[in-house]
């Protein structure tokens, strides 16, 4: 049995009426526990007993990355470390890792968050699991695992690697349901090409995709390549891991918010104001059952807008529309602002394009200068380089047409670029450097 999904499809009232009592605790538990919030409080001159309903929430300040650098590495805990059972860093590419950590009652919590996500995106107890997220600490592995062991779902703990020998797995254990980012599913299913494998005969039902931005069209390239349904999983490590919001099988449209668990706000990233349902914005999140780690108004710098429409599902939780792209990800292109996930969905609208691409920007003197690597089907390559070019004109102009973005299009071979085992490096930065 998978306690709390009672609260999927509670009245609004009732739910909020349980978001305020867990707030308040958090507040307080925070303000007391963890110096970092006490003095972030006293500095905005407000103390919780000012947090009289939850529309007082935005009076509180934000949370941000730096942060939690600043406090590296357990100086956001708000419990002793005798409490702390796991830690997990998240990656930082971007700088120092962010460190996170859970009580017992954290993994329990997360374990059935991730048990109700694998439930939304179709698994049953029924099912066999095929988690190639990566284990260790990164908290896709353990995550899905703790979720699937929940769910009472056989769960192959097989992490992101040894490509072969997961072909091998898949095709001898019969497993029904995949986890992994888009981008290694993708990696799986042509591994399993190469070895003479079909994936679409394979036993796989849902796939369970996320830990990266991915477009609705790759959406389409996936499910048809890998013949089962994709749905996304979203989360991060500073506010729990995967299982902050789950899109459900029946509309894949949005991911569910948790929101017993989780408090979301949607803010214009330049002046930190609170926007209204449907507009896009930074994502905000407050933890409001975490032990641990408690985040208040956590900015994600992840880019969504909120809806609160009902679901065919029958969950009234609100829902994310898929991520977009980070802040920190968007490139300006002289002046124009542009994800990377868009440039995707303008490469996977052509035929005999395959789902494997890299951006690269340089300076050139003032000048950012775009170039966009993508792959073309092995019968396209072969063929002469004035189809090539051809292509490649008609791409530019499709990528200045829907997104106004000059770009450079160099058509690759297939498989020239590099494939990923876990989240995919999308873009090259060369004027960091
Ligand atoms: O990526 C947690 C996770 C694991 C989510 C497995 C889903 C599946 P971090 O490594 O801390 O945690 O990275 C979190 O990844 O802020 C987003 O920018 C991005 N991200 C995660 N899920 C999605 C998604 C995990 N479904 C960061 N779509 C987040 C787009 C995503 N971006």
């Amino acid at each position: 049995m998978i306690y709390d999904i009672e609260y999927e499809t509670m009245p609004r009232e009732a739910l909020e009426a349980i978001q305020f009592r867990r707030l308040k605790a958090t507040i307080e538990r925070g303000y007391a526990s963890v110096p970092f919030y006490r003095q972030k409080f006293e500095a905005a001159g407000i103390t919780p007993g000012d947090i009289q309903s939850l529309d007082d929430l935005p009076r509180l300040p934000f949370t941000t990355k730096q942060d939690l650098r600043d406090n590296y590495p357990f100086g956001m805990f708000a419990v002793p470390m005798e409490n702390v059972v796991r830690i997990h860093a998240s990656s930082g590419t971007t700088g120092q890792p962010t460190v996170v950590g859970y009580t017992a009652r954290d993994v329990d919590t997360w374990a059935g968050l991730m048990a109700r996500s694998l439930m939304a995106g179709g698994a049953t107890r029924g099912d066999i699991i095929h988690n190639a997220y990566g284990y260790g600490l990164f908290t896709g592995g353990l995550g899905a695992h703790y979720g699937a062991e929940k769910l009472g779902a056989s769960v192959i703990p097989v992490s992101g690697g040894n490509t072969k020998r997961q072909v091998v797995i898949m095709k001898d254990f019969g497993p029904t349901i995949l986890t992994a980012t888009p981008s290694y599913a993708l990696h799986l299913a042509e591994v399993a090409d190469e070895m003479g494998v079909s994936f679409p005969d394979l036993k796989f039902k849902y796939g369970i995709f996320g830990a990266e931005p991915w477009s609705e069209r790759m959406r389409d390239e996936i499910e048809e390549k890998l013949g089962l349904v994709a749905v996304d999983i979203y989360g991060l490590s500073e506010v729990i891991g995967p299982g902050v919001a789950m899109e459900c099988y029946e509309a894949k449209k949005g991911l569910h918010i948790f929101e017993d668990h989780f408090i979301p706000e949607i803010i214009d990233p330049q002046t930190g104001e609170v926007l209204p349902y449907g507009e896009t914005g930074e994502l905000v999140f407050t933890s409001i059952t975490k032990e641990a780690f408690p985040v208040i108004r956590y900015r994600t710098r992840d880019i969504t807008a909120l809806s609160p429409e009902p679901c065919i599902c029958g969950r009234t939780m609100v829902r994310m529309n898929k991520v977009s792209g980070r802040s920190d990800d968007m490139l300006i292109i002289r002046g124009v602002n542009v994800f990377p996930s868009q440039i995707e969905s303008v490469l996977m609208e052509m035929k005999h394009i395959e789902p494997h691409y890299q951006l690269v920007v340089d300076r050139e003197g003032q000048l950012d200068i775009l170039t966009v690597m993508v792959e073309v089907s092995e019968a396209m390559f072969s063929d002469e380089v004035k189809t090539l070019q051809g292509m490649e004109q008609e791409i530019t102009k499709n990528i200045k047409d829907y997104l106004g973005v000059s770009a450079k299009v160099k058509l690759v071979e297939p498989k020239a670029i590099a494939r990923s085992q876990g989240k995919a490096v999308r873009v090259i930065d060369n004027r960091q450097i």
